[in-house]
């Protein structure tokens, strides 16, 4: 996949995403990162790239000519690629969203700064606007550094097989379990008997148990959009009656 950013800061985003598996992921060559700077594209001889609002009011604005241009170089050959503004008003980005686009090519990122972007900016070149959360944030780099590395996370190859084990079907829109390792006790905490024992029947109901109920308390509304089938709906049950007895 490529994934091309346009940003006033580059910097930042090439080198938060060459970290860890993202940046694994690209020195393997399975994540194309390209960024583009809008200010590289100014027409303008003091090479601005913001002016101040119509109608007034604080801050600036971006204006439409150097990010288009910067949008009109980072698609080159391939006019197919979507072009996504991260904003607080676009529609909320979670997993299966991330899916998603993890099914495509290529994508174009665009983080704005200061107040926004000029609405015609996004009216002339923009295909979707994301929110990674309802919060106002500097700017969009680190919503587009979230929307990648979801992204990252499940393409081929991504994640060692270790990491992939997690990837289990039966878990899928459920919040993850408890995790423990070594030792044993810490201040009378002890790691729960089930997962010591070894018995991985055991441990696979154990685990899905706890992501079950997990997500029944903390989370209805992720539970609510799921059918559980009978083995799990027996599972949740076995936490609710645990819960509702005070174990
Ligand atoms: C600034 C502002 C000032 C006063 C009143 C309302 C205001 N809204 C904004 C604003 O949204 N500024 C944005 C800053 C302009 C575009 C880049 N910025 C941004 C993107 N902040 N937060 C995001 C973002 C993107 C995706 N998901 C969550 C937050």
């Amino acid at each position: 996949m490529r994934i091309d950013v346009i940003t006033l800061f580059p910097e930042m985003v090439r080198e938060c995403a060459s970290h860890g598996i993202q940046g694994r992921a690209i020195d393997r060559g399975l994540l194309q990162l390209q960024t583009w700077n809008p200010r590289d594209y100014t027409e303008d001889k003091h090479r601005g790239v913001d002016d101040r609002p119509y109608g007034g009011g604080p801050g600036m604005v971006m204006q439409v000519q150097p990010l288009r241009a910067a949008v009109r170089a980072a698609r080159q050959a391939d006019a197919s690629a979507p072009v996504i503004y991260l904003s607080p008003q676009g529609q909320r980005f979670d997993q299966g969203k991330a899916q998603q686009l993890a099914g495509l090519e290529r994508m174009i990122l665009v983080s704005g700064r200061y107040e926004g972007v000029d609405e015609r900016f996004i009216d002339l070149e923009v295909d979707q606007e994301l929110s990674a959360g309802d919060y106002v944030l500097s700017g969009g780099e680190l919503p587009a550094l979230m929307v990648m590395d979801a992204v990252t996370r499940l393409l081929p190859g991504a994640l060692g097989d270790a990491d992939s084990a997690q990837q289990d079907s039966f878990m899928e829109g459920l919040l993850d379990y408890p995790h423990y390792t070594r030792p044993e006790e810490i201040d009378g905490l002890q790691v729960p008997a089930e997962l010591i024992g070894g018995n991985h029947a055991d441990i696979r109901r154990w685990r899905t148990r706890q992501a079950l109920g997990r997500t029944w308390q903390r989370r209805p509304d992720l539970l609510e959009l799921l059918q559980l089938d009978e083995q799990q709906q027996g599972l949740l049950n076995e936490f609710i009656n645990e819960y509702e007895s005070g174990n």
